[in-house]
C-alpha cells in the first residue's frame, strides 16, 4: 500500500487559534482529518506529523527512507532558510512536495525563496487546508505513473 508522510514545520500547531485572515480557522488537527479520511478512500497510508524544531524535521525524513514512498512538506518558515532540510530531503531520495497553505509568491519578498522547491518534484501552494488533499492526490498519482 502507498505510504506517504505528511510534514509540517513551525508554527504550524498554532493553525486555526491565530492570523486566521493568513492561514484560515482549520487546525492541524483538522487537516489531518482531511488527509486520513483521504488515505482511507484513496487506499493509502498517511503518516501525519508536525515539529517546530529543524533537527526533528531532518530526523523525520531520514526515518521515511525505507519507510514511506513519497513526502508531502509544509516546511513553513525553515521553507525560506533551510539548507538542512533541502539536503534531508535529497538524501533519501523520495520524491517530494511543497506544500504552503497561502500563496507564498503573493506574500513578501523573503517568502520567494524555497530551498525545497530546488528537490521537490512539484509544489502546491495557496489553496489553505485543501492544498493538503491536493498534495496526497498529486503524489498518488506521481507514484502510479
Ligand atoms: O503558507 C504556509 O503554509 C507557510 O508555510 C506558513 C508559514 C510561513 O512562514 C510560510 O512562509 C508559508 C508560517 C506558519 C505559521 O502558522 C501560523 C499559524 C497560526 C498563527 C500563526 C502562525
Amino acid at each position: 500500500m502507498t505510504a506517504i508522510l505528511v510534514l509540517n514545520g513551525p508554527n504550524l500547531n498554532l493553525l486555526g487559534t491565530r492570523q486566521p485572515e493568513v492561514y484560515g480557522y482549520t487546525t492541524l488537527a483538522d487537516i489531518e482529518t482531511m488527509c486520513q479520511d483521504w488515505a482511507e478512500t484513496a487506499g493509502c497510508t498517511v503518516s501525519f506529523a508536525q515539529s517546530n524544531h529543524e533537527g526533528a524535521l531532518v530526523d523525520a525524513i531520514h526515518a521515511a527512507k525505507g519507510q514511506q514512498d513519497g513526502i508531502i512538506l509544509n516546511a513553513g518558515a525553515y521553507t525560506h532558510t533551510s539548507i538542512a532540510l533541502m539536503d534531508a530531503i535529497a538524501s533519501v531520495e523520495l520524491p517530494a512536495i511543497e506544500l504552503h497553505l497561502s500563496n507564498v509568491h503573493a506574500r513578501e519578498e523573503f517568502r520567494h525563496n524555497s530551498y525545497i522547491a530546488k528537490v521537490a518534484i512539484g509544489l502546491i501552494c495557496g489553496f489553505g487546508a485543501h492544498g493538503y488533499v491536493l498534495a496526497l492526490e498529486a503524489m498518488k498519482a506521481h507514484l502510479s505513473r
